[in-house]
């Protein structure tokens, strides 16, 4: 039976992963906004996969406010939590609560059940470029680069890459400094974000959500990042549309 289980676990792992190793796009960071967009990709029939850092993806969903476990979200944003099936309670104001843990399950499991790949404990440590044009990730296991092993990556073409990483906005900054890529933001570079003001954060996220250049796009945090964007403290409505924003980029790009 060991023998068994341990095949099983290798054959279906190892499928998996060659079938990544060849996407229509490849999001780095399993954040609200990345789970969103792979599940529109994903049910769009476009190979998706996305390459998370931690162990358990959700990013920034779990820990709520202050490690409170509870999320506010607009009434704007519902419609995407319907789809997911997330429940949520008025709060007041235009606002809604949302259980996070249920909140990251309840992501984590549609984007998953649409088609979408997640790669976990995987760390993408730099960008292919051609050369003027992202092409793919370099991937390489979180324990190997936390240790800093000296052990090689290996690599995934993509056609579109997202930039979900969140506040790091990580992937912009690789594209900027090491690929020497400008991108479309104010200093061509990655500015980095503003202090809190939930209502103009909420906004700019969305407005943010671009192409930076030919292959890469930013969504979520990230994307306010590279615009200079306000932070807003532990509301996802802007997270939620952002996803569901570089999804509809990206399928009018590839399709063009
Ligand atoms: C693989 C990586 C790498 C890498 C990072 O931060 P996230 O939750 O992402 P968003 O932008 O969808 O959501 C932001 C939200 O959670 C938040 O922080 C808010 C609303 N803040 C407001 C405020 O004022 O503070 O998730 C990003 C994910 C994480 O899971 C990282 O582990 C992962 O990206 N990640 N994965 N390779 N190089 N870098």
């Amino acid at each position: 039976m060991e023998l068994a289980i341990s095949r099983i676990i290798v054959e279906q792992y190892l499928r998996k992963l060659r079938d990544c190793l060849d996407l229509d796009v490849a999001l780095v960071g399993a954040g609200p906004s990345a789970l969103v967009a792979a599940r529109e990709l994903a049910a769009a029939g476009l190979r998706t996969a996305i390459f998370e850092r931690r162990l358990a993806p959700g990013g920034g969903i779990w820990g709520g406010g202050m490690l409170f476990n509870e999320l506010v979200v607009q009434s704007d944003a519902l419609p995407i939590l319907d789809d997911f099936s997330v429940g949520h309670r008025p709060a007041g104001e235009g606002l809604h609560a949302v259980d996070s843990v249920e909140m990251a399950a309840g992501l984590i499991f549609g984007a998953r059940r649409a088609g979408a790949v997640l790669l976990n404990a995987v760390t993408v440590e730099d960008l292919m470029v051609r050369p003027d044009r992202v092409t793919g990730l370099v991937i390489n296991w979180t324990p190997v680069v936390r240790e800093q092993m000296h052990v090689d990556p290996l690599t995934v073409s993509a056609r579109a890459v997202v930039d979900a990483t969140g506040h790091p906005g990580e992937i912009a900054r690789l594209a900027a400094s090491k690929a020497g890529l400008r991108l479309d933001s104010p200093t061509g570079a990655v500015p980095g974000e503003r202090s809190m003001w939930a209502e103009r954060g909420e906004i700019d996220t969305v407005e943010n959500t671009r192409r930076l250049c030919p292959g890469l796009y930013a969504c979520g945090m990230a994307a306010n990042q590279v615009h200079a964007g306000f932070r807003m403290g532990p509301i996802f409505g802007g997270m939620l549309k952002s996803g569901r924003k570089v999804a509809r980029l990206i399928l009018d790009d590839l399709r063009a």
